[in-house]
């Protein structure tokens, strides 16, 4: 395939600010970028007989047992850093052409208008070998982002697709540990459809924008229903961050079920289960905190995994991204394993039993065979500050703003990346005045959990509620505070919006925040290029969203210096 023969500007770290049109900053090659497209389109395709068949009793099982786990499963497959293995990507193209042609068999001549109404070509669409559906990948003004010629339309496009991405995400977790919701799949369709509808306005799109993060918060409070409901509520644990003298396992990514599963099956082999990155909220919850061999938490977040791998020295297990894509020469290359979304060509998979239930025996023997991880920093920090926790110390917390101790809440919940730029948030959270906490999730937390900022009359400055999913937490706790304090409009509450983002799930998350009605959220380190000037303008208008300056000037902004 030819240079410049990709268009992908899904992410914060895009190549100079606008779009990866060679090879992906983050490692994704032009053919993979192509395949990902392709696999977005076949979702789409298959949405059109979906959302016609759903409610039909002919077509239910098959919808339920394998449309619904597709379409949230395909669209994980394409977040930033989660899958660079185009057999994968392959294979998940051709099961969604066999399930496009299986729904066929139940559409009526009635149902035509419905299903040609978005032109023949997506449709019909086949291939007889790799090559013919490579190349197909390869027709960008088809599959591709840059197929849709209006910056603004395209934009809104692409921010709901992006959105629903981080959406799949979320759902996929939560149905992991068999929590689903009918219209959380039906927003699916819908929003995969406006994306090829060419009947649809700006007003139009920006409205279905704003839908989509009522079902991000709807995702994300199904998800925290699944995650506590099977573990417990999140309390506060303080966790090691130093390594002890067993070999051990590193698990990343955010499915906590996985990592339930390999507490278990592990607990009697004579090593330790290790986090990385994101897994880390794992430790806040009683039913994995429980194991006594789940020992801590390794390294920083997830672009500093070279390094981290490297001195681990055990197997390393990916239940989701993000993915550093490895050097040729890494020590650690040949003992990484995926699961669920997340792959890269040449790692081993976790394999899955008839039942759904994965099988980590593999990996437990190949870590007994391995020399215990070096330490890299001792001591531990403290987490677990989920809503059920921080709620049970809501009078602490009120008395506190009461009596002039709090000052404000700053939530900078998000995603870290590799940017320079990020100082910013390490820097700004040790400049941030004593009498103001911050309030987080997601693995931009890593600039500043281990500073040691201090506590507010035992409450310390730095809340983490858990994975970037877990900022539902904040809107919880948010809505109480609202509700104590008597107020009508939850920016009248004494918090600021200081967030950081990186790929799709943020997306959503941020969506969120929209729908909530949070407004004058600054959003760094730089501003999605998948925003036309336009829509940027509509947010701004309409959200006072800012882009980050200086820590300085922020702080001046935010009235805290
Ligand atoms: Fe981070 Fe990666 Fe959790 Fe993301 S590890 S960047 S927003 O996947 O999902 O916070
Ligand atoms: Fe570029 Fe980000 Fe897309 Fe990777 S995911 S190709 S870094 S825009």
């Amino acid at each position: 395939m030819s240079t410049n023969n990709m268009f992908c500007y899904q992410c914060q770290e895009t190549a100079q600010g606008t779009g990866c049109t060679t090879i992906g900053v983050c490692g994704k090659k032009a053919d993979t970028s192509a395949l990902q497209d392709l696999l977005i389109y076949t979702a789409k395709g298959l949405a059109i007989y979906s959302s016609i068949l759903r409610k039909r009793e002919e077509a239910k099982k098959l919808i339920l047992d394998k449309v619904n786990r597709y379409l949230v499963n395909s669209l994980f497959v394409t977040i930033t850093n989660a899958n660079f293995d185009d057999e994968a990507i392959i294979n998940e193209i051709k099961e969604g052409l066999k399930l496009r042609e299986d729904l066929k068999k139940y559409i009526k001549d009635s149902d035509k208008n419905m299903v040609e109404r978005y032109g023949s070509e997506i449709i019909n669409w086949h291939f007889d070998s790799d090559e013919e559906l490579q190349a197909y990948a390869d027709k960008q003004d088809v599959v591709g982002v840059l197929r849709t010629k209006n910056e603004d339309i395209r934009s809104l496009r692409e921010l709901l697709i992006y959105g629903l991405k981080g959406m799949a995400a979320y759902a996929e977790h939560a149905m992991n540990l068999g929590k689903t919701q009918e219209d959380i799949f039906e927003f699916t369709e819908k929003a995969l459809l406006a994306s090829i509808d060419d009947s649809l306005s700006v007003e139009d799109l920006i409205a279905l924008v704003l839908d989509c993060g009522h079902h991000g918060v709807k995702v994300m409070a199904l998800l925290d229903e699944a995650n506590t409901s099977a573990f417990g509520n999140p309390e506060m644990t303080k966790i090691k961050i130093g390594a002890g003298t067993r070999p051990g396992i590193l698990i990343s990514g955010h499915d906590l079920y996985d990592l339930k599963q390999l507490l278990e099956q592990s607990k009697d082999s004579g090593i330790d289960i290790y986090t990385h990155s994101e897994m880390l909220p794992g430790h806040f919850y009683p039913e994995l905190k429980k194991y006594a061999h789940f020992y801590g938490n390794y390294g920083n977040a997830w672009w500093d995994q070279r390094k981290d791998f490297t001195n681990f020295n055990g197997p390393i297990v990916f239940t989701t991204n993000c993915i550093v894509p490895p050097l040729k020469n890494a020590s650690y290359k040949d003992r990484v394993f995926t699961t669920n979304a997340a792959g890269f060509p040449g790692w081993k998979r976790i394999k899955v039993n008839k039942d759904g239930t994965k099988d980590f025996s593999e990996v437990i023997e190949l870590a007994k065979t391995c020399q215990a991880p070096n330490e890299i920093e001792s001591g531990e920090i403290v987490g677990g500050f989920a809503h059920n926790q921080v709620l049970s110390l809501a009078d602490t917390i009120v008395e506190n703003i009461k009596s002039g101790a709090i000052r404000k809440f700053i939530v900078m919940s998000g995603c870290d990346g590799r940017m320079a730029k990020r100082d910013y948030y390490t820097e700004f959270a040790e400049k941030l005045p004593k009498d103001t906490i911050i309030l987080t999730s997601g693995c931009a937390k890593f600039r500043y959990n281990k500073l040691n900022l201090g506590d507010i009359n035992g409450i310390p400055r730095v809340l983490d509620a858990g994975q970037c999913n877990d900022s539902y937490s904040w809107a919880v706790v948010a809505l109480k505070l609202k509700e104590v304090f008597g107020l009508n409009d939850i920016n009248d509450l004494p918090i600021a919006f200081n967030v950081a983002w990186y790929e799709q799930k943020a997306v959503i998350v941020l969506l969120a925040l929209l729908y909530l009605g949070v407004k004058n959220i600054h959003l760094g380190p730089t501003l999605p290029a998948f925003l036309s000037p336009n829509v940027a303008k509509v947010l701004v208008e309409n959200f006072c969203i800012a882009g980050m300056t200086t820590v300085d000037e922020d702080l001046k902004k935010f009235n805290l210096i």
